[in-house]
């Protein structure tokens, strides 16, 4: 854990979201910390913001706030894909992204490829209100690199869910061109895919250019927010790209109605409200700033 003693006694976990600022969490109990050949995981436990999961010390989810972003990744394409049965999570080895995908009925099979096994083996012990639905029959994990793993699937999957960590780093590649051109080839013919990118508040013109790189590929490609108090800035920017729908197009009020389980940031106003932009992201993303 990144901790600092800043008053005796009391330890702090600090991540620096850019060199000059970040976040500061008091914790209560380190609960694991584990090296894998990828890299270093850690749990522990924090006052305000309940259990949370790092990645080379990169906060990765909080109890208190990681519905905001595993609901928005995962309902808003499904919502707008018009039956969807099939889809692939890349990353996410939380399990989060697999919680809500249950939820809906159509959902026939959820493929997970994760590359670290640790990281599902920390989060089935310490994060079970996420990761309990890998005992879900319709959930089937495949540890491998999601980079191969993609080459090998065709035309298979309705929706694909890549919960990767940062578009700088080890994840990079998942941010790729050559990438994304495999995850068109993954999906049928009326396909959706959604990413998780960065903040929009301090990398605006980094997102500008995944989304430029997803618009050189799919037919439809959208940028949508949500707010996580836990990550950079506390905005976060989705995508949504797609082989053939209108991303506009409206979500299913009927599919909607019945989810299971509930949900606590997702609902079909937020859903159009999301896609709503300030000013200085639309000049990036529409504009000719870039
Ligand atoms: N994936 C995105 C994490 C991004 C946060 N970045 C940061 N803290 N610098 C999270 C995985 C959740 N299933």
């Amino acid at each position: 854990m990144t901790t600092d003693n800043v008053s005796s006694g009391e330890f702090w976990f600090y991540e620096r979201h850019v060199p000059t600022a970040g976040l500061m969490l008091k914790a209560r109990e380190l609960l694991a910390c584990r090296r894998s050949s990828y890299q270093t995981i850690q749990l522990f436990d924090t006052e305000h913001f309940g259990r949370v999961l790092t990645l080379d010390n990169l906060v990765m989810l909080t109890e208190r706030d990681e519905f905001a972003y595993h609901e928005m990744l995962t309902h808003i394409p499904l919502l707008i894909h018009p039956d969807p049965k099939k889809v692939l999570v890349i990353g996410g080895g939380d399990g989060g992204v697999l919680r809500e995908l249950v939820k809906h009925r159509t959902v026939e099979r959820a493929v997970q490829v994760e590359i670290d096994r640790e990281v599902v083996n920390v989060c089935r012990e310490f994060l079970p209100w996420a990761a309990e639905t890998y005992d879900n029959p319709k959930v089937e994990l495949v540890i491998d690199d999601a980079l191969k793993f993609i080459k090998t699937v065709r035309n298979e999957f309705d929706v694909v869910i890549i919960d990767s960590t940062d578009p700088v780093g080890p994840a990079i590649e998942l941010f790729s061109s050559s990438f994304y051109s495999d995850v068109y080839n993954a999906l049928t013919a009326d396909g959706l895919m959604t990413c998780q990118i960065d903040s929009p508040f301090y990398n605006i013109q980094r997102i500008g250019k995944i989304i430029d790189t997803l618009r050189s590929i799919f037919h439809d490609v959208g940028l949508y927010l949500t707010y996580m108090p836990s990550y950079p800035s506390g905005v976060w920017g989705l995508g949504i790209a797609s082989k053939s729908l209108k991303i506009s197009s409206q979500p299913d009020k009927v599919r909607y109605d019945t989810l299971s389980g509930g949900l606590k940031y997702y609902n079909l106003d937020i859903h159009r409200g999301s896609f709503l932009l300030p000013e200085y992201m639309r000049r990036v993303i529409f504009g000719t700033e870039k």
